[in-house]
């Protein structure tokens, strides 16, 4: 069994080398995998199904190829991309996940989640994470036109990023105590998640927690087959 693991290319039109470097990803590296699991902040924002992202008629087909040569393809939503539904997901050729998805690899279970879940001493990101997944403020999000909402998610940026700037390290990394919490609640003896832009290999008493990197002109994937686990950034050459 193959499987491939990515999570927060942030695709957006004004980045065209990330949706390149998915491009080259999908057509060279994930072909012929079993499974490609996609853990979030795939779209820098995603505003609702029912607008056309120009980014995601570019790589649509790539997708659709993929699924068609025998890849099955997963979804979990990110903190960018949670509205993606079943017709953005259905683009993707993806089935959608539960946020917090328990498989089993060769090696061992593994918890598959985005991460946002795990940064609990983030308070003010847990209060504003409450209320952009409540489905009733998601449903007014939606009824609003899309130069609205682009113009909200524009705000919605603009204030991430100045409450980030007054925020510390620390607080924006995950809480320990989540970790912990994740791998004694589901048993797993892996953790694979994104979010943090921290791509790392840590061997805990609990289990191994594996942080995916966030892309740019160069990605970052997870690669897991029957002998082993493999975390590795790549430029598309
Ligand atoms: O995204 P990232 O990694 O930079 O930061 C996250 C947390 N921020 C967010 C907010 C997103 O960046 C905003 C983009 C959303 C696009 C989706 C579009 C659809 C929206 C539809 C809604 C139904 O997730 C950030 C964390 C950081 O990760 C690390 O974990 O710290 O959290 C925050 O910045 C939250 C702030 O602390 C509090 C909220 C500030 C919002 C200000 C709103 C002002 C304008 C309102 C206009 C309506
Ligand atoms: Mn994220």
């Amino acid at each position: 069994m193959l499987r491939y693991f990515i999570s927060d290319l942030h695709l957006q039109a004004q980045r065209p080398e990330i949706t390149a470097a998915l491009l080259y990803f999908l057509e060279q590296i994930a072909k012929g995998a079993d499974e490609l699991y996609l853990l979030g902040d795939i779209f820098e924002a995603w505003i609702g199904d029912d607008y056309a992202d120009p980014v995601m008629d570019q790589i649509s087909p790539a997708f659709k190829r993929l699924a068609a040569s025998g890849t099955q393809i997963f979804f979990i939503h990110g903190n960018r991309d949670f509205l993606l539904g079943e017709s953005g997901a259905a683009q993707l050729s993806a089935q959608l996940l539960p946020e917090q998805t328990l498989i089993e690899l060769s090696q061992g279970p593994a918890l598959l989640m985005h991460g946002d879940e795990l940064c609990l001493d983030d308070e003010a990101y847990q209060e504003f994470r409450e209320m952009v997944r409540n489905p009733l403020w998601q449903q007014r999000f939606i009824q609003q036109s899309v130069a609205e909402r682009l113009a909200i998610a524009q705000q919605l940026r603009q204030g991430s990023r100045a409450a980030g700037a007054m925020k510390s390290e620390d607080i924006m990394d995950v809480a320990q105590r989540a970790v912990v919490g994740a791998f004694n609640q589901s048993h797993a003896h892996f953790l694979i998640h994104g979010h943090t832009h921290r791509p790392a290999r840590h061997q805990l008493a609990e289990g191994e927690r594996i942080v995916l990197g966030d892309w740019g002109a160069s990605g970052w994937y997870l690669r897991a087959d029957d002998d082993a686990l493999l975390l590795k950034e790549f430029t598309p050459s």
